[in-house]
């Protein structure tokens, strides 16, 4: 398998996890992109976007989540829960930490602009949905005991939060900052940022 992504991107990092706790990194090429600069993506995915997964066949899956699903479904991790609440929450938990990562990344893009090109409404509007979706992460009061999609992209997100500097996260949010700790160093988690190069 091929998987189209770039080194920062948080729904790629999510995808790499995924593949980590599935045993199937060894199994995937990944490919460096530049969805913004590069339109050769296009060929593959119509949205340009990474991450972007060519399986040995040649069928080209996307988006992050739907990636998942078919590496869990490959791998028999269990990641994402087959029925009832536990699946909802953990499709619910991933569905808010993508939005939150969208939100950021449309912070990033639009603070690239020259200062006084800047929408500040755009940005404000993102950060709202950030700082909300932090605050409700912080109510869940995810355990490390619990590390199914919904965690992976909430650490793949608090990740890219911290390498991009998009909002100061942890203050007052104890909980959401001592889990976090718990799960970088989980070795899905520590090893794919070791891939940020
Ligand atoms: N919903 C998509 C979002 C992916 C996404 O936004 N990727 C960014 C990089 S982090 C991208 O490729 N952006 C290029 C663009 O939107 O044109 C997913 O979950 O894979």
């Amino acid at each position: 398998m091929r998987l189209f992504y770039s080194a920062l991107s948080p729904f790629a990092r999510k995808v790499r996890i995924v593949a980590h706790e599935n045993g199937l990194s060894d199994r995937i090429t990944l490919e460096t992109a530049s969805p913004f600069a590069d339109e050769a993506l296009r060929a593959l995915n119509p949205l340009c976007q990474v991450p972007t997964l060519v399986l040995d066949d040649g069928e080209i899956l996307y988006d992050s989540a739907v990636i998942c699903d078919h590496l869990d479904a490959e791998g028999g991790a269990g990641l994402i829960p087959a029925a009832g609440a536990a699946r909802r929450r953990a499709l619910r938990l991933q569905a808010l930490t993508d939005g939150m990562g969208s939100a950021a990344v449309a912070v990033v893009r639009e603070r690239l602009r020259p200062a006084d090109d800047q929408r500040a409404e755009l940005i404000d509007r993102q950060l709202r949905a950030i700082v909300a979706g932090l605050d409700s992460l912080e109510a869940e009061a995810l355990t490390a005991a619990r590390f199914e999609i919904g965690e992976i992209s909430a650490a793949a997100q608090l990740a890219y939060f911290d390498a991009r500097a998009v909002v100061d996260w942890r203050e007052g949010r104890p909980t959401l900052s001592a889990w976090f700790e718990v799960v970088a160093r989980r070795e899905s988690v520590a090893v794919t940022s070791a891939q940020l190069t």
